[in-house]
């Protein structure tokens, strides 16, 4: 059965919208599985399986002033084209003070949507993998340098990585001696979440936030359809109490790297419930 190919409930005009919805598939710079570039329709399927009330932010998501934009076409384009073309298309959304939020795609498609906000603000990428490399496969946009490229832009004291538990020795090293903020899985379960939340609060104090939500940081257990799986990962109770923590400070975000090929349907439904928790959560703190 096919649904109307975008977002469940986000029926509000561009003008009056508060949030702007929109697809970006691409996935040229997958390295393992691919595509990613089928995300954006099928978290959008995913999207009309949910009743629209909220047991917890206590909002029905019809309420919130949503606008699908439908898709970037990034066929013909190679990863450096993508990130002109997120860049210019997310500064069009500020400029008329949207608060963007793409669906990936693979994460190569974040640094160009970061680039187009002010330089002072601040970064949660929720992750398996370290992605600190300069270049991969002779790429600097690859998906594999997303924090890099974003460090371009924004500071890296404004950085914060949470889930990781996949990089290289180098990388690993490079991120420890330049102070960059990351906790690992492990750490997270063994100090408790509420303690990372809590250090990762004290880092980026009064901060505007973007939130750049890789599918993989969760255990493959519970989104399998992913385009680099990476075991012992958090749950989805543990991110939506991220994003939950976060919410009165977010400014936009993207959800990357669901590859519907390798699913059941499970990871997209995931996907697309984070999707309206992260804007139902911003919502609610931008009423209160
Ligand atoms: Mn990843």
């Amino acid at each position: 059965m096919e649904f109307p190919n975008y977002f469940a409930d986000a029926e509000s005009s561009f003008k009056q919208a508060s949030f702007i919805l929109f697809g970006v598939p691409f996935e040229k710079t997958s390295s393992f599985r691919h595509g990613a570039d089928k995300a954006p329709f099928e978290v959008r399927q995913a999207s009309w399986n949910f009743e629209r009330y909220d047991l917890r932010t206590g909002i029905n998501f019809e309420e919130i002033l949503v606008h699908d934009y439908g898709d970037l076409d990034v066929s013909k384009m190679n990863s450096k084209q993508v990130f002109d073309a997120t860049k210019t298309f997310t500064a069009t959304l500020l400029k008329e003070q949207k608060i963007p939020f793409a669906i990936g795609g693979d994460h190569s498609i974040t640094p160009g949507i970061v680039s187009a906000f002010p330089k002072d603000i601040a970064v949660i990428s929720l992750d398996a993998h370290m992605d600190f490399r300069q270049e991969y496969k002779n790429d600097i946009y690859n998906h594999a340098c997303v924090i890099r490229r974003v460090a371009d832009h924004v500071p890296l004291k404004n950085i914060a990585v949470l889930g990781i538990r996949s990089g290289e020795k180098e990388e690993y090293e490079l991120a420890q001696k330049e102070n960059l903020f990351f906790r690992d899985a492990f750490t997270i379960n063994k100090l408790g979440l509420k303690k990372i939340i809590q250090q990762t609060k004290t880092l980026l104090k009064g901060k505007k936030i973007y939130l750049t939500l890789d599918i993989d940081v969760i255990d493959p257990a519970y989104a399998p359809g992913t385009s680099t799986p990476e075991p012992l990962g958090l749950t989805p109770l543990q991110v939506i109490e991220i994003i939950e923590a976060f919410s009165p400070q977010l400014i936009g975000g993207d959800l990357v790297e669901v590859c519907p090929p390798y699913d059941h349907g499970q990871t997209a439904v995931l996907a697309a419930k984070l999707i309206q928790t992260s804007i139902s959560w911003i919502w609610r703190s931008s009423q209160a």
